[in-house]
């Protein structure tokens, strides 16, 4: 596959790609349908209202949006005029965003009207302030100093962009770690261009015909592949879907728009299964599915299989890499592994010492490379030292690798919980539920549910004298921190395993759970 060239803008990129399919549909979301001829006049008029708004090259812009079309111009019309866009997680706290304001001074923020409070919020708490809000789908009259998305689009003329170079910093997603905040992993221009062609085309065979659609939101790494860089690489047409992804939103996206193509996780997988209101084969047109955030139970790829008639390529990928770099591919899918590297990216598993498992069945802990991988953590040398090792990517996964050269994941090397495919910090959610006036201490580990999917346990001890309900702190840390990071299972015990030092042994509590 050719590099892109020296000077390369993803969005231009895309335009001159799609110039001949100006009458297709390119984005379908609850609002209507945008043609690809529409999306590029969109994208150019984004950039030019940007830039005349102040915004100067490598400036960074708050993209807090529900997916849209909307999310789509913004991301794209951002890259478009060289200003970068900094993707952030819509479930969390207006304290996650008053962080990554002030992290990533952003000038401006592109916001949808649903979550413009939660910014007003994090605005408010004082550490840092926006040259302008643009508000998307507003549902309220608009405070002073924001202006809607809509209206600055069709009062701007649609401009040429910034030729930007394939390898300066394009966007940025935050990406979680066990301990400390947040960190803005950068990504380029050229690095989208490569998850789609080694990814999008080069395993999962997208095609022009495509309906595609992701439960797994556009702020995600793993989204912003499959419902953006990807199905536009080729032409497909994109499902758009603002709200949660439950089994019936998603169903009646199914049902309605017939995609072809569809992107989840094993959760979502495993509760569409479980549900009653489950699509009969006939209903649906899938012709292929993608999974990806935790490994796929053998048994959820085998039931999806069995009732649908088509496969789930289960792959991995990381925020740092943009997308999969290690994945089943259509027609040659085991179950219960996660495949084999994907053309274009080498991976290696190595022992404590460092050095390279050259042999079959012993676990490593994974690294990657490839053409994808972000250029560093903004403002953190530290870790950025540590994950980005020259040419190698450390991705803080245990696989195993077969015989076959099939690999399969073994846990992670910290104390990182995935849960529906999103990462949490145990110590995170332990430092709130210890501030709940009746927790003494906490600590929280990983437990598989019956269908072998990782969901959050805490292990409470509560002071001398004092109760507390299950629900109670289940509440409290929801009203805390972002909803998905709430102990799914809490149980109340008189002490917790330390070492003489005092150090909480997580390790136990995972023993006994898996006894
Ligand atoms: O969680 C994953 O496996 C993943 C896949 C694609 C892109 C990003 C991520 C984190």
């Amino acid at each position: 596959i050719a590099p892109p060239p020296e000077r390369f803008n993803f969005a231009r990129h895309l335009m001159a790609l799609n110039a001949h399919r100006s009458g297709k549909t390119a984005l379908i979301d609850e609002a209507g349908t945008l043609t690809y001829g529409q999306l590029a006049d969109r994208v150019q008029r984004c950039s030019a209202a940007l830039k005349a708004l102040g915004l100067q090259r490598e400036e960074r812009v708050l993209l807090l949006m529900h997916d849209s079309s909307d999310w789509v111009v913004s991301f794209l019309g951002a890259l478009h005029a060289g200003v970068v866009p900094v993707c952030v997680n819509t479930l969390l706290t207006a304290k996650d965003y008053a962080y990554m304001l002030a992290d990533s001074r952003a000038r401006a923020a592109l916001v949808s009207g649903a979550l413009l409070p939660a910014l007003q919020e994090a605005l408010a708490s004082g550490g840092h302030s926006l040259r302008q809000i643009i508000v998307s789908r507003a549902q309220v009259a608009l405070p002073d100093g924001a202006c809607d998305l809509g209206e600055l689009l069709d009062a701007q003329a649609p401009g040429d962009g910034t030729d930007t170079h394939a390898d300066e910093p394009a966007f940025w997603l935050y990406s979680s770690g066990s301990t400390g905040n947040p960190k803005g992993t950068v990504h380029t221009q050229a690095n989208l261009y490569w998850t789609a062609e080694l990814y999008g085309k080069g395993v999962l065979g997208l095609r022009e015909d495509d309906v595609v659609f992701s439960a797994a939101k556009l702020f995600f790494a793993y989204g912003l592949g499959n419902g953006l860089s990807f199905p536009l690489s080729v032409g497909a047409s994109v499902v758009l879907m603002a709200e949660r992804p439950t089994p019936q939103a998603t169903f009646k996206r199914m049902v309605d728009h017939q995609p072809t193509v569809f992107y989840g996780a094993p959760t979502g997988y495993g509760g569409m299964l479980a549900s009653p209101d489950l699509p009969a084969r006939s209903q649906v047109r899938l012709r292929l599915c993608s999974s990806a955030g935790e490994a796929l139970p053998r048994d959820i790829g085998e039931r999806w299989t069995a009732h649908f008639g088509c496969e789930i390529i289960d792959g991995i990928g990381s925020t740092e890499m943009l997308h999969i770099f290690l994945s089943n591919r259509p027609g040659d899918v085991r179950y219960g592994t996660t495949g084999k590297p994907v053309p274009g990216y080498e991976v290696q598993l190595r022992d404590e010492d460092g050095s390279v498992i050259t042999g079959h069945n012993q676990i490593g802990d994974l690294y990657i490379q490839g053409p994808s991988a972000a250029l560093m953590y903004w403002n953190n040398r530290a870790k950025s030292r540590d994950t980005f090792q020259g040419l190698w990517t450390k991705s803080g996964d245990k696989y195993v690798r077969d015989p076959d050269g099939y690999y399969t994941y073994a846990g992670r090397n910290d104390d990182m919980l995935k849960v529906s495919g999103i990462y949490v910090s145990p110590f995170e959610v332990e430092a709130t539920l210890v501030q709940h006036p009746a927790v003494l201490e906490a600590a929280v580990i990983g437990k598989n549910d019956d269908e072998g999917l990782t969901k959050t346990k805490a292990f409470v001890v509560l002071k001398n004298g004092w109760n507390a309900t299950e629900a109670e702190l289940q509440a409290f840390v929801k009203e805390r921190l972002a909803p998905y990071k709430y102990p799914r299972f809490i149980e109340f015990v008189s002490e917790l395993p330390k070492t003489a030092t005092g150090k909480i042994q997580r390790f136990k509590l995972r023993d006994i759970e898996t006894q």
